[in-house]
């Protein structure tokens, strides 16, 4: 048996409304989706699982039909879908009533489904939502329904409002394969068995690194997956660190050929640090001009304190210990950085030891 899951298309979505590249974005969003359809077809696989959030909101008629009649491409393929948070389903909707002329299967909100595919000897256990948020506690204790068949658990949610669960309950759960959707960042929870595929492509400027989908072989009941990179452009942070001897010109020149270097498809936000020993101002509208830039930050280019020192000098007073509390995290956490650079300059101006 031979399955791809998906989840999160957002289809419609126009991402990074007034951005210059945001109805690329959506048209690409649609060629993607097709090209996972294409895939599939050419591989002859037996299921399509899509874990929700298929559409950015739910859907009209016509764009069911727009969807219905790319699916019906595939001439070996069952689809089965759930609705997520975004496009869930009221029971007088459109995607509640629709009828498929493709082979396709949405399961409903108001229980939980269970699809048994003889051919296949495959069981499909999920169900849609009817509404933005589910905080129900159903995914810790779902069990698969027919013994003796290849399992599945098709399901949308994975943080407090949208279907919590306990990531250790479903390693342990009987299912042979669990197929999540909703985080946008993929994750393989347990390997080859309880994968969030992650969004197709990413949606926004937080969706940094690759986006694809699932592609997955079951031989004598053994499940293998890999990840199967799709989307058509990334999202990356280009941290610049600024040097006492740099330039505005020559870090305008660095920043050009890095994005050059990396892909001058991919949307960038471009993320300037270090002590701007000269208070040069770097003014980025010819790049922002040229390529994908979302945005450029340079709040963090202030005086950057030398905390080993300050903390070997003031040890024994309230800077010190301000010091001690924090700095752990000054490295990985940026709101931590900013909490000790806020604090730092208030306490080193009011002399407060
Ligand atoms: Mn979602």
């Amino acid at each position: 048996m031979k399955f791809i899951h998906m989840a999160d298309v957002h289809l419609g979505i126009q991402p990074d409304k007034g951005k210059p590249w945001s109805k690329d974005r959506e048209q690409e969003i649609k060629d993607t989706f097709v090209k996972v359809i294409d895939d599939a077809q050419r591989q002859q696989v037996d299921l399509l699982l899509i874990a929700g959030d298929l559409f950015h909101m739910p859907p009209s008629e016509g764009m069911l039909r727009d969807v219905d009649y790319i699916l019906s491409r595939l001439t070996a393929t069952k689809t089965i879908i759930i609705a997520g948070n975004h496009d869930y389903m009221k029971p007088d909707s459109p995607m509640a009533n629709y009828r498929f002329s493709s082979k396709t299967i949405c399961l409903s909100a108001e229980k939980i489904n269970n699809v048994y595919m003889k051919d296949i000897n495959t069981c499909v256990t999920g169900f849609s939502y009817n509404n933005k948020e589910n905080t129900e506690d159903i995914l810790n204790h779902i069990k698969p329904a027919k013994q003796g068949a290849f399992n599945i658990l098709l399901a949308h949610g994975g943080d407090a409002k949208h279907l919590p669960f306990n990531k250790k309950n479903l390693k342990e759960s009987n299912f042979d394969y669990v197929a999540l959707g909703h985080i946008h960042k993929p994750e393989v929870i347990k390997e080859n068995q309880v994968i969030n595929c992650g969004s197709l492509e990413p949606i926004d400027h937080t969706d940094t690194g690759a986006r694809g989908y699932i592609y997955g072989e079951v031989v004598d009941g053994i499940v293998k997956t890999q990840f199967v990179p799709v989307a058509k452009r990334a999202y990356m942070n280009l941290l610049i660190n600024i040097k006492p001897d740099h330039s505005p010109a020559m870090i305008l020149d660095l920043v050009d050929r890095q994005i050059r270097n990396i892909g001058e498809r991919n949307i960038y936000r471009i993320l300037v640090k270090g002590h701007n020993h000269n208070h040069d101002v770097f003014d980025f509208s010819s790049l922002v001009a040229k390529y994908n830039i979302y945005e450029v930050v340079t709040e963090e280019s202030r005086d950057e304190y030398d905390l080993n020192q300050l903390y070997q000098e003031n040890q024994d007073n309230l800077i010190g210990k301000f010091i001690n509390q924090l700095s752990d995290n000054y490295y990985n956490d940026e709101v931590c950085r900013k909490a000790i650079h806020y604090g730092l300059d208030v306490l080193l101006k009011t002399g407060d030891k």
